[in-house]
């Protein structure tokens, strides 16, 4: 077969172009002179005709691999206001099964998601990934521009879904059989937000680690870094001279401390708390006795301690309702945690305060409590938030929403998935299992936030190379929910892979993950 493909190929390389009546490289490099889609200009169409790593537009990143060729790669901006605009990257594989996909992105940013475009392309989707409405990381564009506030809190994921799908039926002469979007972190919120405000762009939406509840989440992370002394984004003024900082030396004691206390709650010393929820962690433990002031012993001092405290406490309002859960214990293990304990005032919380909040380009972070949470509750810039559990349109369209959360994720807590999922149980009255008719929240022991971590954390999810690690519906996210949205099979359980050969079931909350003396099992 395979050497059949390939002969057929090289006889086709053989004619000229114009000899053939399908010639999809012909066809690409046309689109950017013949389509014509409302407020959309082609900028650039390119036919790759092999695996390559090509160069990329926008400040994210220089290049891409691009390994799922032959395709066609539309680069497009979409002027979304007349003072907005969303740019483009649609991915148009010859070998195409008929479905369309968008992707999300990360952040405040600001990137094309090239890595879920080489994913979903490898999986013969059609896919379109955005910049989300401003190029960059900083969340500086969003300064004193509502309108590019509103691309990235829900309008560039409808516009890439709207001018996506029709690029594809231009493109291959018919619409999408069915339409789907996968994204992590901000793009599991913009996966939310898809299905809260335009529930009928997409059939089946994958939505990983969602920033949902987004102002007290991006409160939270800024008053994590606060916690640990930092009052400032700015890497001159960082907190490693304050006396509640944590250094990088000392948290691994802190890791030590949290598993001595909490790994063996699951019944398996494997460096895993299957159930964080479970583990009442008790701070005081780690605080230096009266003959151990040097923390020779990787002790903490009362104002580490304090720090501790508030990190592992839940964080409520000034009238005590709850905000966010707390921090996971376990989750500070991950290297990314440094980018909330690592002595800046999280940039992403500095970035929101100044740029949509405060409409300013300075602001002092020393002080900053749940008041700011307050006022960034009340300004909600763009309808950002993305709490609401009404999801009565997406799922009365036949909509089937597949979300998953690590739980050892050091950005955003998988605790809020299961409030999430509770809020969305209780606002349509459908308590488990009825809800799990469209909506199945699967929760994945150790893993980090989006992928990695400790465990068998790969499954199929895309965000970075390397996660589909077997190639199947019980091991692979998107395919599943293909089976779900397709063929009514909705996934009882997630399988994940490491790529040495260890699997490990992940439940579907509030299913709980036990071990049963030799294997993981779900068990009500
Ligand atoms: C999009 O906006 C830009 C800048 O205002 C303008 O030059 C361009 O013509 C617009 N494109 C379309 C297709 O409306
Ligand atoms: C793309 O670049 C990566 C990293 O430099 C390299 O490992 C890989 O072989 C390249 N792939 C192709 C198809 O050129
Ligand atoms: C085109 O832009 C106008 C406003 O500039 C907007 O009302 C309309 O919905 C846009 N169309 C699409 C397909 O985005
Ligand atoms: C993975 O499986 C899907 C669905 O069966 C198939 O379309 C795709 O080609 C497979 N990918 C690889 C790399 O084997
Ligand atoms: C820590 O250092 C910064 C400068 O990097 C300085 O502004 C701040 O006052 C110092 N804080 C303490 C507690 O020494
Ligand atoms: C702590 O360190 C200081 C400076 O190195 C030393 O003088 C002091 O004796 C130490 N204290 C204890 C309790 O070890
Ligand atoms: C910042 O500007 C937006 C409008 O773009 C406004 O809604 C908001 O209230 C402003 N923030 C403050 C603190 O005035
Ligand atoms: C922070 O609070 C302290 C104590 O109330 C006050 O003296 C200081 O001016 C405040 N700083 C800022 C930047 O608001
Ligand atoms: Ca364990």
């Amino acid at each position: 077969m395979v050497f059949l493909s390939l002969l057929a190929t090289s006889i086709l390389g053989l004619l000229p172009a114009f000899a053939r009546a399908d010639d999809p490289s012909a066809k690409c490099l046309a689109l950017k002179n013949t389509l014509s889609l409302e407020n959309t200009t082609i900028l650039d169409a390119t036919y790759i005709a092999a695996p390559a790593n090509v160069s990329t537009p926008g400040s994210c990143q220089s290049s891409a691999l691009i390994s799922a060729a032959p395709l066609c790669r539309v680069y497009l901006v979409i002027n979304t206001t007349a003072t907005s605009a969303v740019h483009a990257e649609a991915w148009l594989p010859d070998t195409w099964y008929g479905r369309f996909m968008g992707l999300g992105n990360g952040g405040l940013n600001g990137c094309i998601e090239y890595a879920d475009l080489d994913y979903a392309t490898s999986l013969h989707f059609a896919a379109i990934g955005s910049d989300n409405g401003h190029d960059g990381s900083s969340g500086l564009p969003l300064l004193n521009h509502p309108e590019v506030i509103n691309d990235f809190a829900f309008r560039a994921i409808h516009a890439e879904a709207v001018i996506g799908k029709q690029l594809v039926a231009a493109y291959y002469g018919t619409p999408p059989s069915m339409s789907y979007f996968s994204g992590c972190s901000t793009g599991g919120r913009q996966a939310t937000q898809a299905a809260l405000r335009f529930p009928a762009d997409f059939d089946g939406i994958i939505a990983g680690a969602p920033a949902t509840d987004s102002n007290h989440l991006l409160g939270w992370s800024g008053l994590l870094s606060h916690y640990v002394g930092a009052t400032s984004p700015d890497t001159a003024v960082d907190a490693s001279n304050s006396s509640k900082f944590i250094s990088p030396a000392l948290w691994p004691a802190v890791s030590a401390e949290i598993l001595r206390q909490c790994d063996g709650l699951d019944g398996v010393q494997d460096g895993i708390i299957t159930e964080p929820d479970d583990c009442e962690f008790d701070v005081d433990a780690l605080r230096c006795g009266a003959g151990n002031v040097n923390q020779t012993d990787g002790c903490l001092t009362e104002d580490q301690v304090e720090a501790l405290r508030n990190i592992y406490s839940p964080l409520l309002s000034a009238s005590g309702q709850l905000l966010y859960p707390r921090y996971t214990p376990g989750a500070e293990a991950d290297p990314f945690a440094a980018a909330v304990f690592g002595g800046l005032f999280s940039s992403l919380a500095a970035d929101w305060e100044r740029y949509a909040v405060l409409n300013v380009t300075e602001h002092d972070f020393s002080n900053f409590s749940v008041h700011d949470i307050a006022l960034f509750d009340a300004i909600n810039p763009g309808g950002a938030a993305t709490f609401d559990g009404d999801f009565s349109a997406f799922q009365a369209r036949g909509g089937k929403f597949l979300t998953y959360h690590g739980r050892r994720d050091p950005l955003i807590s998988s605790t809020n998935s299961k409030r999430m999922y509770d809020l969305i149980s209780s606002t349509l009255s459908l308590p488990p299992p009825l809800i799990d008719d469209f909506y199945r929240l699967f929760l994945v022991p150790g893993m980090g936030h989006c992928f990695g971590g400790v465990g068998p954390t790969s499954f199929g999810q895309g965000i970075f190379p390397g996660t589909n690690l077997v190639n199947d519906s019980a091991h692979n996210v998107v395919l599943a929910l293909v089976d779900w949205v397709e063929g009514g099979a909705a996934p009882a359980v997630i399988v994940g892979a490491d790529g040495e050969g260890n699997e490990r079931v992940h439940c579907r909350y509030p299913i709980r993950s036990v071990w049963d003396g030799e294997a993981w099992v779900c068990e009500e």
